[in-house]
């Protein structure tokens, strides 16, 4: 670690960082499995058929991030199974910010626009992290997550270009996800007892506090562009520091809906939960059918791998 070189599957590791690392990477894949839900909600009623490809593709997308999540998780000992089973069973988290309502098409460029932004500030550094196989899936990742935060932000500039009515939609859904956005990012430094060791680990390189300052800086001018207000009367340019001072997003908000008590969090789970049991019979026959043909294929041959 100190040689800045990546720690492997196979690597000795103390049980405390491979701990933190299933943590982490299991959250991560749950928040992006999760967080279909809330704009797959508009495919079926987005406005043309432009809007409604680019948005199956983007959910699609992030299926996808889940399931190269779920197979790092996989390097360090952990099965995707139990790590679904405890995700319903509310035993580990996923992000924060899925657990709010999309109230109109607007949303869908907002969360483009806000929650891939933040989500990219977050990952670009997550690239160097010092586990490979996170560190290598991120790369994937993020290039994947730019396409979304930039069709999110051309949505929303059509929007702005449009009626008046269109234009309030925008500034109402910033209205409402932009303090969840910041909250994405985490407790503050001061109050997040995970950021030290994964520091020192090498597994976050920067605090949650220094990421929520740059993804603030990053947006103020990309909401001048659009012709959007941020909602933070506290919001302005410290020539001092080179940064923008922000006020506080409420603390107490991002423990209740962690905890499980936010606007969305049941329906959310409850639909995570009956996808899994709608999908037990595609899981029990895949299984079976991966077992028949390394069977037939005979000793030393990788079950489906052998049969192609
Ligand atoms: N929401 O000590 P801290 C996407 C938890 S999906 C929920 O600072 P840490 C997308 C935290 O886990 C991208 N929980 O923790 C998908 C910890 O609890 P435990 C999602 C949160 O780990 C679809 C406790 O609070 N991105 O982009 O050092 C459509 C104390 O926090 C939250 C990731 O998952 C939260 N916001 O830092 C569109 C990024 N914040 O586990 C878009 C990867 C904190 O001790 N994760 N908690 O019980 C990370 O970078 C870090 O885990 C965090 C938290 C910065 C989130």
């Amino acid at each position: 670690m100190a040689r800045d070189q990546r720690i492997e599957p196979a690597d000795e590791m103390p049980d405390g960082y491979r701990r933190t690392m299933v943590r982490q990477i299991a959250q991560h894949a749950h928040s992006e499995i999760i967080g279909m839900q809330p704009e797959g909600e508009w495919i079926t009623r987005a406005p043309t058929l432009r809007r409604k490809a680019i948005l199956l593709a983007k959910v699609q997308d992030e299926a996808g991030h889940g399931l190269y999540l779920y197979s790092a998780a996989e390097t360090l000992g952990a099965d995707r199974g139990d790590l679904t089973r405890r995700l319903i069973d509310g035993k580990q988290k996923y992000s924060s910010i899925f657990n709010y309502p999309t109230r109109s098409f607007a949303d869908v460029g907002v969360i483009g626009w806000l929650v891939d932004g933040a989500a990219i500030c977050n990952q670009v550094p997550l690239c160097r992290s010092s586990y490979g196989p996170y560190a290598r899936a991120m790369i994937r990742i993020c290039k994947e997550e730019s396409f979304h935060q930039r069709q999110g932000y051309e949505l929303l500039m059509t929007m702005m270009h449009g009626t008046p009515r269109q234009r309030e939609m925008v500034q109402d859904a910033v209205d409402r996800w932009w303090w969840p956005s910041l909250m994405m990012f985490g407790p503050p430094d001061a109050q997040s007892p995970n950021t030290a060791q994964s520091m020192a680990w090498k597994i976050k390189r920067h605090t949650n506090d220094e990421l929520r300052q740059r993804f603030v800086d990053m947006t103020v001018p990309q909401a001048a562009a659009l012709g959007v207000t941020l909602p933070d009367p506290a919001l302005r340019w410290n020539e001092e520091r080179g940064h923008h001072d922000f006020g506080q997003p409420d603390w107490d908000e991002l423990k209740r809906v962690i905890s499980g008590d936010g606007p969305m969090n049941r329906r959310r789970l409850d639909r995570r939960r009956r996808a899994d049991e709608d999908g037990a019979w595609v899981r029990s026959a895949a299984a079976a059918h991966a077992v028949r043909t390394s069977r037939a294929a005979g000793p030393g041959t990788g079950g489906l791998d052998g049969e192609a």
